[in-house]
């Protein structure tokens, strides 16, 4: 039987956006271990979204939990991550590996792919100022983020592929797979990096097989329409 402590199975809800990557992670998690829940799409940048609420620093993801339970709301797609594999542990796949070591790694591969969003997050909304109004410098710092991200994330593909490793930390899919395929499927959705699949061949083909899956092919990002302006 399914260890949990949670004592009903009342949908959780999970606050998110439809082109949300760091939703997406938890989207995919939760779906892998079929844990139920709700899903609120908002656009955290419209003066209706609910994101205040629930999280002083106005984001989403935000993992809400039934009136019943009386638990405060978890938020940061990473902070979500850690949640659900630590009070879901033997439901579905475990999504870490129990060893210290191997899930720290876990952990900064999934840290690495929050900043690259972060990133990624910055340079956008800095492109939206008025011509002018726009830092350079600013962008070209959240580029090379970007870009020593998605090398990294190319290293460590090639790396466990000589090893005949098909995950990139342990024996199977874990929370740092399922953070990179986000990054990387953002960076694709966006047309952010146009030649990329051509730089990184490796990264490339590691990501489609992921990718085609179902908990990730069912959450793939679709754009908003934001009507009201933000910077
Ligand atoms: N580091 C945060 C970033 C989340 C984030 O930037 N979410 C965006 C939507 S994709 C948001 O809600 N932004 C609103 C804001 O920054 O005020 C996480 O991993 O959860």
């Amino acid at each position: 039987m399914a260890t949990t402590t949670t004592t009903t199975e009342e949908p959780l809800t999970l606050i998110s956006a439809t082109p949300s990557p760091f939703a997406r992670m938890n989207r995919i998690a939760l779906a892998l271990k079929a844990i139920p829940f709700n899903l609120q799409n908002e656009i955290p940048w419209e003066s209706t979204t609910e994101t205040p609420r629930h999280n002083p620093l106005e984001k989403l993801p935000i993992l809400i939990f039934p009136a019943s339970d009386g638990r405060s709301p978890v938020y940061d797609s990473a902070h979500i991550q850690e949640y659900i594999v630590r009070k879901f542990p033997d439901r579905g796949p475990k999504l870490v590996t129990g060893d210290v070591d191997l899930d720290l790694e876990i952990r900064q591969i999934v840290v690495l792919s929050e900043g690259c969003l972060d990133a990624i997050v910055l340079s956008r909304w800095e492109g939206r100022r008025e011509e002018g109004k726009q830092s350079r410098l600013w962008i070209d710092r959240q580029n090379r983020k970007i870009d020593g991200a998605m090398r990294a994330f190319d290293f460590m593909v090639s790396q466990r592929r000589k090893e005949g490793k098909e995950y990139l930390v342990g024996e199977e899919l874990s929370i740092a797979d399922i953070a990179v395929v986000c990054t990387v499927g953002f960076v694709d959705f966006g047309a952010l990096r146009p030649r990329w699949k051509d730089e990184y061949v490796g990264l490339k083909e590691w990501f489609e097989k992921l990718d085609g899956r179902k908990e990730f092919s069912e959450t793939r990002p679709v754009m908003f329409d934001l009507k009201e302006s933000v910077v």
